[in-house]
């Protein structure tokens, strides 16, 4: 990182120099990357990567959309206001969301920070079905469904905290890399009654499941400006919904879903 005949002090570090106005002394703000064994290009990509601005930090992009009928994630991906035009939009500060009410669709989507490197396991809950995705980078669009709740017998739904009830709630074993921040995204479809998501993992050499908190999160887009509610004109629409993304393609509806598709 450094030239002959420079201090060698800061190998294996990003230091950016900065002016200071009050003090005219140059003020430093040194990264040590979660991968001490990264150097060159490899080292600057992480700097980006896991250095978060703090309007950013902590925090998931959630979307909801209200008015859709069904139990499927499918009925929200067939309406025409997803995924550009959600009624409400919000932050978490963990990966869970309990939204009371009936015929909503959320879309809770982000980035993730692993701190540690090596195999990870995630989960799913919710009350009614849900999808996980994850990319194997910060690009949504090789976003893979990693795990669901989801039944072929009908419509599938769980208890809070329940991530047994059906094997496709949790995920394989997932290698990720301490260096890099993956995209993430839950969708998850209330039709009646109770209501609720929550995603876990498990880190490596851990044995616990846990809900992600805020801290290994980061938002999406900033739409805090936005209006709360309705059409907005000039958003830009590629930020929130790349095209592409295959969490959003639609795929054939089974008759008996789409007997229901608008219908309360
Ligand atoms: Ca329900």
């Amino acid at each position: 990182m450094c030239r002959d005949g420079e201090s060698s002090d800061y190998d294996g570090k990003i230091v950016i120099v900065t002016p200071e106005p009050a003090t005219r002394e140059p003020g430093k703000v040194t990264f040590t990357p979660r991968d001490e064994e990264i150097t060159g290009h490899a080292l600057l990509s992480a700097f980006f990567e896991q250095v978060v601005t703090d309007n950013m930090a902590g925090k998931l992009n959630v979307h909801t959309w209200q008015g859709i009928c069904g139990a499927y994630v499918e009925q929200l991906r067939h309406s025409p206001l997803f995924p550009r035009f959600p009624y409400v939009r919000k932050f978490l500060d963990q990966f869970r969301s309990h939204q009371e009410g009936s015929d909503f669709g959320e879309r809770i989507f982000g980035f993730i920070h692993p701190e540690k490197q090596g195999f990870h396991e995630f989960a799913i809950t919710s009350d009614d079905t849900s999808e996980l995705w994850l990319s194997s980078d910060s690009n949504p669009k090789k976003s893979r469904l990693i795990a669901a709740v989801y039944s072929a017998n009908g419509v599938a739904w769980t208890t809070p905290y329940n991530y047994k009830k059906y094997p496709i709630q949790v995920s394989r074993k997932i290698a990720l890399k301490s260096s890099r921040k993956y995209y993430i995204e839950a969708l998850h479809k209330q039709s009646k009654g109770r209501s609720h998501i929550q995603v876990f993992w498990k880190e490596p050499s851990s044995q616990t499941f846990r809900i992600i908190p805020g801290k290994y999160l980061s938002l999406f887009v900033d739409d805090r400006d936005m209006h709360e509610e309705g059409i907005v004109e000039d958003i830009d629409f590629h930020s929130y919904a790349p095209s592409g993304n295959p969490s959003h393609t639609k795929r054939k509806l089974d008759p008996s879903v789409k007997k229901f598709l608008y219908k309360c």
